[in-house]
């Protein structure tokens, strides 16, 4: 196997732990290259499930398993995941797990202005997952961000804690909060660099060594890309790029490592938080999809809103993300329904668009154009063979297809690992 980068081709939740899980086997390292513990990754393993927020799934599988500086690591979180895995029985010592020693911390500050701004009544709020994540992102690129390998330098910790500060407690006293403490973040800082010290690494270096003795390399996506802060429903976005470009520059290895896009695609649609969602049924149709497909967020626990599959969004995720082929995932979802829609194109003030644009007001606006195509009744819960499936979903598989204009790799028909088709 080359090396293969997982990436959603929605708006998160596609199903990625399983794939991730089901390759990682084949895989010498798996690498998380851009958010944080707002991913939710479920892997179930004969009858334990485990639950991956920041590790990445290879952990599982005892596989080498790096977390790069694209990643923003809330000490914290990373603590009480490992605490939480270890005590399922998962091996997590320092040889087989790596923390790039460039990635930015989540700190409390970052958690408090993230609820912060999501507790605003003006309708403008994003619906994040309330873990810091785009606070840590912007003191990133605001080059004020405390680093791992900033853990180890406790004596500097000060001046670096006062300037990050300085501009957090002039937010905080803008919005009637009390000032943060630099004596007390310096304090809990050196107090939770002793978790988090003895895994840091240049990962870089780790995964170029690797590359270079020919192991296997499986970057693990999280979120989708139409969450990316580029080329998502901004600002209804994560703070990081998630396409497959980003494996590269997350991680510190050259564009070309980054190998095979594989795209994971939901057979519906789903989103949780605000914003966009041309295909989103608010109706009996919505809630039949949410229950069969148990939608619910990993790490917030948050209903999704459900759609029909949105054909015209992920044709551009697959351009933008960089995706050769995809998976398609919780068929068995769609088993039961006389008709099904497919998403072909939008409406959008009178004009037909095969793109969704970049303007909020116009994505606002947009209106499906839909193909219907034939239901069926059997079921496809668990199947593991092409033949198993009935016509009619062999026929919605072969259009979605058409539409996206990748090929669908492999279905995947419930969470089992097991339960996948690889589709020849
Ligand atoms: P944040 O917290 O700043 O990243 O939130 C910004 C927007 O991104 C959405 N978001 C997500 N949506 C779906 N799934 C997410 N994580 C998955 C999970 C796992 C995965 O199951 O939780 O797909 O990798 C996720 N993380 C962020 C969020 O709802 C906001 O709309
Ligand atoms: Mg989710």
């Amino acid at each position: 196997m080359a090396n293969v980068t997982v990436i959603g081709a929605q708006w998160g939740d596609e199903g990625k732990g399983k794939i991730v899980d089901w390759l990682s086997h084949r895989a010498d390292v798996v690498a998380r290259f851009q958010g944080g513990h707002n991913a939710g990754h479920t892997l179930v393993v004969g009858n334990t499930t485990y639950k991956l927020s920041l590790f990445p799934s290879g952990v599982v599988r005892g596989k080498l398993s790096v977390i790069g500086n694209g990643v923003v690591v809330d000490p914290w979180a990373f603590r009480d995941e490992k605490k939480r895995l270890e005590d399922q029985g998962v091996e997590l010592t320092p040889d087989l797990v790596k923390v790039s020693e460039t990635a930015s911390l989540i700190l409390p500050v970052h958690r408090e202005l993230d609820a912060l701004r999501e507790n605003r009544d003006d309708g403008m709020a994003i619906g994040t997952t309330r873990r810091g994540i785009g606070p840590a992102y912007e003191d990133k690129v605001g080059r004020r961000s405390i680093r791992v390998c900033d853990l180890a330098d406790p004596d500097g910790l000060e001046a670096k804690v006062k300037d990050l500060l300085h501009h957090h407690n002039s937010i905080r006293r803008g919005l009637g909060q009390p000032e943060a403490s630099a004596a007390d973040l310096v304090r809990e800082l050196k107090e939770i660099a002793p978790v988090i010290l003895p895994y840091m690494a240049p990962v870089w270096r780790v995964l170029d060594e690797a590359i270079r003795a020919d192991q296997k390399v499986l970057f693990e996506g999280a979120q989708g890309a139409m969450l990316d802060v580029d080329h998502g429903t901004y600002p209804y976005v994560t703070s990081s790029n998630t396409v497959a470009g980003q494996a590269a520059a997350g991680t510190g290895v050259g564009p070309k490592s980054a190998g095979y896009g594989l795209g994971i695609v939901k057979a519906y649609t789903t989103r949780v938080g605000e914003g966009p969602f041309p295909t989103e049924l608010k109706d009996e149709i919505g809630r039949k999809l949410g229950e069969r497909g148990h939608e619910f967020g990993v790490v917030t626990g948050r209903q999704r809103r459900c759609g029909w599959f949105d054909a015209v969004l992920v044709r551009q995720a697959v351009t933008l993300g960089g995706i050769d082929g995809v998976v398609l995932t919780k068929l068995d979802v769609l088993d039961g329904f006389d008709e099904l829609k497919i998403c072909v194109a939008y409406e959008i003030d009178g004009e037909r668009y095969d793109r969704l644009p970049p303007e909020r007001a116009l994505q606002a606006k947009a209106k499906p154009v839909y193909e219907t195509i034939e239901g069926w009744s059997d079921s496809t819960f668990g199947a593991r063979e092409w033949g198993q499936l009935p016509a009619a979903a062999v026929k919605y598989v072969r259009r979605v297809e058409e539409l996206i204009g990748v090929p669908v790799a492999m279905l995947s028909t419930s969470p089992e690992r097991e339960d996948v088709i690889l589709v020849t």
